[in-house]
This record gives C-alpha cells, structure tokens and sequence, in this order.
C-alpha cells in the first residue's frame, strides 16, 4: 500500500502527543482490504495519522513514543455492533424450558420471554444495573472490542428507558470503549399498554423518543418487528418520528417470520437490519440499494437452535455489507464473546474469515454510523487497535473459549489487564 496522508473531508489535524507503533503486520480492514507485513502507524493524541509500509515512514520526528511490535498482527479494535447487554437477572429457566422443548414464541406469548426480564429490570436500580452488567462488557473489551452498541428495550417505561440509556452510558465512562446507545422501547409490548400497541408506538414516537433524544441518551433507534412484537406499520410510524428528530434507524428484521420490514427499514435508509434468518434476495439487494447493513446474529440462531440461516448467497450476490454482533441479552443469546460469534457466523453461517473480520471492524462500524472513524486503521480515524498473539488472522474466529489478544490500544493508550477493568 502507497502510505496515505490526510484525506479530503477528513476531521481537523488532532492535537497530542506524536507516537510511533512500528513492527506490525497489519490489517487495515479498510475498503481494500489491504494488508501490510512489515507495517507501521504514526499517531498523534487519539487518532491515527498515517499508515503504511515500515520502509516508507516520514523522515525521522520527535516521537514522544515508540513502540516495536515485534512481528504481531493488528487489528482495528473491534466493534460489537448489536448488543442488549444491560439487563438484570438471567433467563436460564427458560433456556431449560426451550432444551425440553418449548419454543421462544410459547414463552414470550405465555408472559415470558422480554418480559420477565422488563420485570426484573423495573426492579433494579441503577447501581445493580451497572453493576451486573458490567462483566459482560469487560468480557467483550478484554477481546479487543473498542466499540459497542447498547440498545434500551428492557424498560418499556419513560423512566426505566431512561434508566437503561442512562447506565449505558455510564458504562462507556468507565470501561475503555466506545458506546453508542440505541432506544429498543419498541422491543415488546408492556402489559399496560396490553391490546392499545398503537398508542404505545405513538408515546414513544411523539413522547419518548424527543425526550431521550433532548438529553443525549439515544444515537439510533431500533424496533422488533415481528408477530410477537410490533407491524411494519407500527415500525414505519416510529421510524417518521426518528426522520424528523434526524436519528438514524435499525430494525430486528426477519428473525422468526418474514414481514416485511426489511423493505421498509431499507426505505428509511436505515443503518442496519439485524438477524434476517427469514430474509431472501429482494431484501439483500434493497440493502444493498440502500446501503443498509445486513447484521447476522449467530449466537441467537445457535442458542434458539434456529434451521433457517440468513440468505448468504444471495447477500454476496447483492454486495451487502455484513456484520456480525453478539447480541448478547438474556433470552436468545446469552453471551459476551465476540470472537466466539466469529466463530459461528463461519462455521454455521458459512462467512469466510475475511467476512467475519470486516463483519466486527468495517461494516460493524457502519452499522452503527460510525465509518471513517472507525473499523479500519486509516489516516483520521481512532488510534483504536488489537495486537494479537497470532499467527494470521484466520485464528480470530477460529479459538472458541480461547482469548488470543495481546494488547489492546484504545485512543492511543495501551489498556492495562487486569487493573483497569475491575
Ligand atoms: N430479538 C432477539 O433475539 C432479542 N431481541 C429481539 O428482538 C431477544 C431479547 C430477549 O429475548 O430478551
Ligand atoms: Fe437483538
């Protein structure tokens, strides 16, 4: 790769110390998939300033630090691009009621499902909250994730919403990632509003998402469109609302049934559909239209023991973006390893591990409106990087239950273990 500097519509010149990170393999994961055997990255405070072969680094600068990898591979950190990892409680009785054969609509329809954990959150307080969700998310940066999506949808109310976003956020101070917040108040219907799901849909759309949105707790929002959740017309009323508050849209699409949500949330221009177990060609080929993020969920497809996959071929054959994300919530993907999701998107799903790795770096950070500046080692975007204990980068997704990372770099910071995260 010819060494690149600046970029036109990059951000302004970042200020902070200069350091050098050399003797690296890397792979930039960027639009080329380029990859570099004897590489170097320049940056300077939290950002990265150049990239490129070793032997063509800029004549010799004041380095406040140079770093020598010694050979490793690097990664952009990771991004983990679909989770509902604050909760309170688990759901392992229903994971046992589904081994003797239940299925996941029986328990939602049934009052379970979603909802015992909405109990169960409506009765934690903030510091529970914060304090029994934060594993999992040291679970997913001690992998090298950077970047994380947090969705609501546990609340169903004004203020236990709020109080969902809320420690979200919270957690994004304390742990070295990258957190954007997503409002899922449209995950199921709460039993107040039993049989009034129009006007729930309408007090989040006229009440909530302005709300939320006023006080900075919401970067996108989500609804579960499916017949245990809520219609492709109730999904569009939401979806007006986010259009004129200029929030970016996501949708659970095709996860159980195909109802059509894809083609309506690809109409919106939404950021990303995520699982589409049910969808087909026409709803590859929208997203690819629309430049819509086909997000697969191999964790949930593994745990519901799922039959239908999400249409691979037909995907490839449109040039849609995939990701591939944990999903990690208490009821159809109980988990906090994003290598392991790797894993199972190549194994069951049939992605290639160049697939898999652009699904956690590139296309996860445009999931989440985030390209540019994240997912990729490129001039002007976040110093955030993995140094992996790895031979190529076909053993990311390969290991299950084994951590191969060796560093990780957020903002231009070597992150500590175990001290930083406990
Ligand atoms: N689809 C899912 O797989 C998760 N949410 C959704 O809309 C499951 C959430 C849960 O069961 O708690
Ligand atoms: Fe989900």
């Amino acid at each position: 790769m010819s060494a690149t500097q600046g970029a036109a519509g990059a951000p302004p010149p970042a200020s902070g110390p200069l350091q050098l990170w050399r003797g690296a393999r890397l792979a930039t994961c960027d639009a080329a998939n380029t990859r570099i055997q004897a590489g170097a990255l320049i940056t300077r405070g939290a950002t990265i300033e150049w990239v490129g072969e070793e032997a063509a680094l800029p004549a010799a600068r004041a380095y406040a630090q140079v770093h020598d990898l010694r050979g490793a591979w690097v990664t952009p950190g990771l991004i983990d691009c679909h989770t509902h990892l604050v909760f309170a409680g688990t759901r392992a009785d229903e994971y046992a009621q589904r081994l003797r054969g239940r299925s996941y609509e029986d328990i939602a329809r049934a009052g379970g499902g979603i909802l015992s954990t909405v109990h169960a959150l409506r009765a934690a307080g903030e510091q529970q909250l914060f304090d029994e969700s934060a594993p999992r998310l040291a679970a997913l940066v001690a992998e090298g994730v950077t970047a994380v999506e947090i969705k609501s949808g546990y609340g169903l109310t004004l203020q236990d919403e709020a109080k969902m976003l809320r420690v979200a956020r919270q957690l994004g101070r304390a742990f070295p990632v990258t957190v954007r917040t997503t409002l899922l108040a449209a995950h199921t219907l709460p039993p107040e509003y039993r049989g009034r799901a129009d006007e729930y849909i309408d007090t989040i759309a006229r009440e909530w998402l302005p709300a939320l949105t006023g006080e900075g707790l919401v970067d996108a929002v989500d609804v579960f469109c499916e017949s245990i959740a809520f219609s492709v017309a109730q999904a569009e009323r939401l979806f007006t609302a986010a259009r004129t508050l200029g929030l970016p849209m996501k949708m659970h699409a095709e996860q159980l049934s195909n109802l059509g949500g894809t083609l309506l949330a690809t109409r919106y221009g939404a950021l990303s559909c995520d699982h589409l177990e049910y969808a087909g060609a026409a709803e590859a080929q929208a997203m690819a239209s629309s430049g819509t993020v086909a997000v697969l969920l191999p964790v949930a497809y593994y745990c519901l023991a799922e039959r239908r996959k999400p249409p691979l071929a037909a995907l490839r054959a449109a040039g849609t973006a995939m990701a591939v994300a944990t999903d990690c919530n208490p009821g159809s993907a109980p988990g906090a390893s994003l290598l392991t999701a790797m894993s199972m998107a190549t194994r069951l799903f049939g992605l290639t591990a160049e697939e898999a790795l652009a699904g956690v770096t590139r296309h996860a950070a445009r999931a989440l409106g985030l390209a540019g500046t994240h997912g990729a080692l490129v001039p002007g975007a976040a110093a955030d990087f993995v140094v992996w204990n790895v031979g190529s980068t076909d053993e990311l997704g390969y290991w299950i239950g084994l951590n191969p990372r060796r560093t990780v770099v957020r903002a231009a910071e070597i992150q500590r273990w175990p001290e930083r995260q406990h």
